[in-house]
């Protein structure tokens, strides 16, 4: 396993529409791994494959909580191909955050529960319902492939804002 860089706003490549991925390969298993180090390093709940630069469709996850006894054990999901096959009606509103744009956190309102389907490392179709943190989360990750960022629902003056503050930092760093 290897830990991999993460890009950050204003990277060009975040508005990239990632391609699906055709086969579970010995690549595409080497970048769900990597994917996992890097996102439990960060740390972070998911992760897009683009956010390290790869634009394929392929999402790991892990929204682990303390169990009774204390302990949190791993829980990691990798979706691959992830499609949102329905949404609710009903909306619901969460603190997003995004570790390509770190620090920086907003109340996004998205839809409460969506009916998901993907393709799992093995290669086989699940179809899931997804509520909560789960149903927040995996429209923020489907986004990313995308090329949709949490920024682009709030307004444009806040967006505009949270751009221009990265687009400095990047340059000032550059110098
Ligand atoms: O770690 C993350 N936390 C988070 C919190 C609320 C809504 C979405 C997320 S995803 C984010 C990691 C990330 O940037 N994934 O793309
Ligand atoms: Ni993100």
């Amino acid at each position: 396993m290897a830990l991999r860089e993460i890009i950050i706003l204003p990277d060009r490549q975040l508005r990239l529409v990632s391609k699906p991925v055709e086969k579970v390969t010995t690549e595409i298993r080497k970048l769900a791994d990597d994917m996992f180090e890097t996102m439990y390093d960060a740390p972070g709940i998911g992760l897009a494959a683009i956010q390290v630069a790869q634009p394929l469709r392929l999402i790991t996850m892990d929204l682990a909580k303390k169990s009774e006894d204390g302990e949190t054990r791993p829980q990691p999901r990798v979706f691959i191909n992830p499609e949102i096959v329905s949404s609710s009606e009903e909306l619901s509103v969460y603190e997003e955050g995004c570790l390509s744009i770190p620090e920086y956190y907003e109340e996004v309102e998205r839809p409460a529960q969506v009916r998901i389907r993907f393709t799992d490392l093995d290669g086989k179709v699940h179809e899931e319902d997804a509520e909560g943190l789960f149903a927040t989360c995996i429209q923020h990750e489907i986004d990313h492939l995308n090329g949709v960022l949490f920024v682009d629902y709030l307004s444009k003056l806040k967006r505009d804002r949270v751009i221009k503050k990265f687009t400095k930092a990047a340059r000032r760093a550059a110098e």
